[in-house]
C-alpha cells in the first residue's frame, strides 16, 4: 500500500486520487484524440484544446505519481509487475513528449511518420498498457480520497495552469513567428514548396489505373444506376479547398471536376437515401450524409493540371471541411444508401494491406 507521503506538495492529491485521476485523463485524452481525427471545421476547436490542456494536466499527475513509485524501483522491491509499469510509464512519456514537441513546432523526419503520426501510435498503445497495468494494482478510490479541502483547489489549478501555459505558448509563437504560428486549429502546418504530399493511409498504393478499364458507377437507393467512361466525365466544376491531412499538414488547391450532386440527381437518388458512400478501387471508402455529399466535388484536375497517380487519376473526391482520409482518391463507385456504410472503419484500416 501507498500510505499518504509525508513531502507531499500542497498541490499533489492523495495516491490513489492521483492514479484514478491518470486513468481518467487517459482515457479522455484516447476520446478527444480519436474524435479529433475527424474534426474538420473551426468549431470543433475545443476538442483540441481539452485534448491540449487534460495532456499538461497529465505531465503534473504522471510526474507526482513516478516520484511516489520510485523508491519500488531499487533493486529487491520488484514484483512480476513491475516491468510492464516501468513500459506503460516510459511509453505514457514519450507520448506526451511527441505530443507536446508537435505544439511547440518541432518537427522530425521519421521516414514514413511524422512526428503527429508517432504521437498518435504511442498514445494508442498507452491505452491497452494501462488497462493491463491495472489488473495487478487496481485499488478502489475511496470517499476519503476527496475529504481533502484542497482537492477542488488542485484540480481547479492543475486546469487554469494548463489553460495559461497553451495561452502563453501561442502568445509566443506568434510573437517569435516560429513555426508553431502557422498551424491550423487541427494543429496542422502548411506544406511548403510546389505541390503537396502524397499520402496514403497505411497500405493503400493500387497500380496505376488505366481509363480503358476504368468506369464510375453511381447508383444504389436510386431510380437508375449509371457507368461512365473517364471521357463521359463533365468535369466542369471548380472549388477551392482546403485539405488538411491527420499526419499533421495542410494545403489549399483549386480542384476541378463532377459536382457530386449532379450525378445523384442523373440517376435520381431516392428519397429514402440518407447517405452516400464513395469507394476506392482499393476498397477503401467512406459515407457521407447525402446532403453534405451533394455539395463534393468528384475531381480530375488540381491546380489546372490533370491529377497525377499519387493524388487519385483518374478520379478523386474533394470533400471541404472533411480531414484529409476522408478524400478517398482512385474512385471507382458512388453508392446511394439508407444508412451509413459502418464497415468503412475496417475496410479504411486494412485497404491495401493484402
Ligand atoms: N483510396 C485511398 N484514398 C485516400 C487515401 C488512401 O490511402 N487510399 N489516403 C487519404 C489520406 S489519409 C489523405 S490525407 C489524402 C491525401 O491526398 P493526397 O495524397 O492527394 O495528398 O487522401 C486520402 N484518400
Ligand atoms: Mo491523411
Amino acid at each position: 500500500m501507498d500510505g499518504p507521503s509525508p513531502s507531499r506538495s500542497a498541490l499533489e492529491p492523495r495516491p490513489r486520487l492521483v492514479d484514478w485521476s491518470i486513468l481518467a485523463c487517459v482515457l479522455l485524452e484516447t476520446l478527444t484524440g480519436i474524435v479529433s481525427l475527424g474534426a474538420g471545421v473551426a468549431e470543433q476547436w475545443p476538442l483540441f484544446w481539452v485534448h491540449r490542456v487534460v495532456g499538461l494536466t497529465l505531465v503534473v499527475l504522471l510526474f507526482f505519481k513516478l516520484r511516489r513509485v520510485k523508491p519500488r524501483l531499487s533493486r529487491g522491491r520488484w514484483d512480476r509487475a513491475t516491468p510492464l509499469s516501468v513500459l506503460t510509464a516510459v511509453v505514457a512519456i514519450a507520448a506526451l513528449a511527441s505530443g507536446a514537441a508537435w505544439v511547440l513546432g518541432v518537427d522530425v523526419d521519421l521516414g514514413f511518420w511524422t512526428l503527429l503520426n508517432l504521437h498518435i501510435g504511442l498514445g494508442l498503445l498507452v491505452v491497452p498498457l494501462v488497462l493491463l497495468h491495472l489488473r495487478s494494482r487496481f485499488r478502489w478510490v475511496q470517499r476519503a480520497d476527496f475529504e481533502e479541502r484542497r482537492t477542488a483547489l488542485q484540480y481547479g489549478t492543475f486546469l487554469v495552469g494548463g489553460a495559461l501555459a497553451l495561452r502563453a505558448q501561442e502568445v509566443v509563437n506568434g510573437l517569435t513567428e516560429s513555426e508553431g504560428a502557422t498551424r491550423r486549429f487541427t494543429g496542422s502546418k502548411p506544406v511548403d514548396g510546389p505541390g503537396f504530399p502524397v499520402t496514403s493511409w497505411v497500405a493503400d498504393d493500387p497500380d496505376p489505373v488505366g481509363t480503358d478499364a476504368w468506369r464510375l458507377r453511381v447508383g444504389g437507393l436510386s431510380a437508375s444506376d449509371i457507368e461512365l467512361s473517364y471521357d463521359e466525365l463533365e468535369a466542369g466544376d471548380g472549388v477551392r479547398a482546403l485539405l488538411d491531412c491527420t499526419s499533421g499538414w495542410y494545403t489549399v488547391e483549386d480542384w476541378r471536376g463532377v459536382r457530386l450532386g449532379a450525378l445523384l440527381d442523373e440517376v435520381d437518388a431516392d428519397p429514402a437515401a440518407r447517405w452516400v458512400t464513395v469507394h476506392s478501387v482499393t476498397g477503401y471508402r467512406w459515407s457521407f450524409p447525402i446532403n453534405e455529399a451533394r455539395g463534393f466535388v468528384l475531381a480530375t484536375h488540381v491546380g489546372g493540371e490533370r491529377l497525377t497517380h499519387g493524388h487519385g487519376f483518374p478520379l478523386r473526391l474533394v470533400a471541404p471541411d472533411r480531414r484529409g482520409f476522408q478524400w478517398v482518391k482512385w474512385v471507382t463507385e458512388i453508392e446511394v444508401r439508407r444508412r451509413r456504410d459502418a464497415s468503412q472503419y475496417i475496410a479504411t484500416l486494412v485497404s491495401g494491406l493484402d
